[in-house]
């Protein structure tokens, strides 16, 4: 990197790029956006924009699928990101490599759980050391679970709406994300494990760490000191 000092203002003067989700990890976004001294004037809720300009004319946001948020960081479409521990950990078992994960900023915070039918004797299977069906999205966090555990699993893999698996009779157990316990509840299942604490960090490209650090250190600064 010779050209540091000759290019500075070049660096200084190039778009960022940051990828979101849109929902919870964007609402809890904001503030630590604000700490930064940047505001968001469209919301991806009403707006069907996909891009979003910020009141930073230098940094711009993209709105992903939360499970797509580390891939547009790894291949640098984004500098860098915000994903929960929940999708980065199945995600790093894929694609390792390439990803910065500096900050816990302790935001989206919930857990992975298993669950089952209410009356399904969780416990019971394990000792009889029953085969287990279980769904999820996060396939690689399950399959460690329970190896770990030594029980026998078969792992079947959903994208969505885990809830109704164990209740037609799809899977035996849910591994799935649980934040006040409300779904699980209106679908008569029940959190019988806990899995592991999750929240949101920020990621980034490890290229643009080198290439644009004083772009990027002042926004990493800030949202270190607002996380709490
Ligand atoms: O919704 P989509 O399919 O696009 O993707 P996603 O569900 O992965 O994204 P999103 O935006 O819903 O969640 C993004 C991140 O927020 C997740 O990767 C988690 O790290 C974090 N997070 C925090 C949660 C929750 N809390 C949460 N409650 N993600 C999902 N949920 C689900 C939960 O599974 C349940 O279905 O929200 C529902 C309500 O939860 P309860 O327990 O409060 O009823
Ligand atoms: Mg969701």
């Amino acid at each position: 990197m010779n050209d540091c000092v000759g290019n500075m203002s070049n660096e200084d003067n190039e778009m960022l790029t940051m990828a979101l989700s849109k929902g919870r990890i964007f609402e809890e976004t904001m503030p630590l956006l604000e700490a930064a001294g940047i505001s968001v004037s469209e919301s991806p809720e009403s707006s069907r924009k996909l891009i979003l300009p910020t009141s930073d004319p230098r940094l711009r946001l993209l709105i992903v699928r939360a499970s797509d948020v580390p891939t547009y960081v790894q291949y640098g479409a984004a500098d860098f990101g915000i994903a929960g521990r929940d999708v980065l950990y199945e995600y790093v078992q894929e694609q390792p490599g390439g990803l910065y994960q500096p900050i816990d900023l302790n935001i989206a915070k919930c857990r992975l759980a298993v669950a089952v039918r209410e009356g399904f004797d969780y416990e019971e299977a394990v000792k009889k050391g029953a085969r287990l069906r279980v769904a999820t999205k996060y396939v690689n966090v399950a399959r460690e679970h329970f190896a770990k555990k030594g029980v026998y699993v078969d792992i079947i893999k959903l994208y969505g709406s885990m809830e109704l698996a164990p209740l037609v009779g799809l899977a035996d157990a849910i591994v799935d994300v649980v934040s006040t316990g409300g779904t699980l509840r209106a679908n008569n299942l029940v959190p019988v494990e806990d899995v592991m604490p999750v929240s949101s960090r920020l990621i980034v490209n490890q290229a643009a760490l080198k290439t644009r650090t004083s772009r990027l250190m002042p926004i990493l600064d800030a949202f270190q000191k607002a996380a709490v």
